[in-house]
């Protein structure tokens, strides 16, 4: 049968007249229905491991707005969490973990065979969610890339520059190294679990690949990505993989046959029209309005949206902002900018 989903006719490599449009964080905190779903869960990682209430906020958005594709709704911490890390999260702050920082802590870990336990409730909201999507929406499962992952778990928390991380890359690279293996076979499980359970597309997120240069990046964000890629399409041939080395600038350039992955999503400090000519050259491309427009709007949305859709027209693309919606949004922003897209 012929593909009909338009997120994955576009990232067969269709160019649509029309990108499909999704957006990160869609379900969030700028919602009112996920505020009042998350004050019944109690708290976000109650929230995240209630499959039930976890399917209800991944479809808000959806009955909202229609957008092209679902997130499941869950966090890139909880990988660390079925690892063995304690988590928890600062309301108003962010998260906080036990910290790994020598080879006491990382031999406390658990081995990556052991992750279903904690994960199993997030299995059961891809199944809901399976079943309860619009024929014509795409589920879309993540992880987080390993290096992001490992900051998080080196530091016990979010960091502006990744210090903690790349000291112990530094310091101890062989222990630094261990843990990414670690967490890079657990990822493999744990994406292909999800796609047991429906994901259609699975996306991998290097929010912090901005701060490896040079070797590092092809070591720690390419090399990661091309292993959980290349098992992901051996284990489930025909699953397209989304790579968001976010704020890679250059590196951005062959990503995708450096790391097989079928779309390449793109933050908002990459200018459209430099990469539709060096990045969309090569494959799918998604973004890349910044958010930001989604809590100012007006005409500015409007035009950014309109020079994107344009700049990428030429080939393969997925809409999307460049990060993250922020809990200051407007949700009439979202609906201006998705009445802009769909023209
Ligand atoms: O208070 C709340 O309700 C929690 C806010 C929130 C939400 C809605 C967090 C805490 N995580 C999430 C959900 C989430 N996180 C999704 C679900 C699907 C969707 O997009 O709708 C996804 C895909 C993520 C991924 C995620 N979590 C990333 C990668 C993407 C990115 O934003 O760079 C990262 C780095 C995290 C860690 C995390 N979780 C939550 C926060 C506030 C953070 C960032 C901490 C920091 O700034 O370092």
């Amino acid at each position: 049968m012929a593909e009909t989903k338009k997120l994955l006719r576009a990232l067969a490599g269709e160019t649509l007249d029309t990108p499909p449009i999704w957006m990160m964080r869609q379900a969030g905190r700028y919602l009112p229905e996920y505020r009042a779903t998350r004050a019944q869960a109690g708290d976000f990682l109650s929230l995240c491991y209630n499959p039930e209430l976890a399917a209800e906020v991944t479809l808000q958005p959806i009955r909202r707005y229609g957008f092209d594709a679902a997130i499941l709704f869950a966090d890139i911490l909880l990988v660390p969490q079925a690892l063995g890390a304690d988590l928890w999260f600062v309301t108003g702050e962010g998260p906080r973990l036990s910290t790994i920082t020598d080879q006491a802590g990382f031999d406390a870990l658990k081995p990556a065979s052991a992750i279903h336990d904690t994960l199993s409730p997030v299995y059961e909201t891809v199944r809901i969610l399976s079943r309860e999507l619009p024929a014509e929406t795409t589920l879309i499962g993540f992880a987080g890339a390993p290096w992001t992952v490992a900051t998080y778990m080196i530091a016990g928390r979010g960091t502006p520059d990744q210090g903690p991380a790349h000291a112990l890359r530094e310091g101890n690279t062989a222990l630094f190294e261990a843990l990414l293996e670690r967490i890079t076979e657990a990822t493999i499980d744990y994406l292909s679990m999800q796609i047991e359970a429906g994901a259609e597309v699975v996306k991998i997120f290097d929010s912090w690949a901005g701060s490896l240069k040079g070797d590092d990046f092809a070591k720690y964000a390419v090399e990661p990505c091309r292993r959980i890629t290349a098992a992901i399409k051996d284990r489930h041939p025909g699953i397209p993989v989304i790579g968001f080395p976010r704020e890679a600038g250059e590196g951005y350039v062959g990503f995708h046959a450096a790391t097989g992955v079928d779309c390449v999503a793109l933050d908002n400090s990459v200018d459209p029209e430099w990469a539709a000519k060096n990045v969309q050259v090569s494959g799918c491309v998604q973004g890349n309005l910044a958010s930001s427009h989604m809590v100012t709007g007006g005409q500015a949305l409007v035009d950014e949206t309109r020079r994107i859709v344009k700049a990428f027209s030429g080939g393969p693309h997925i809409f999307n902002l460049g990060h993250g919606i922020t809990p200051d949004a407007d949700p009439e922003n979202v609906q201006l900018m998705i009445d802009t897209v769909r023209g």
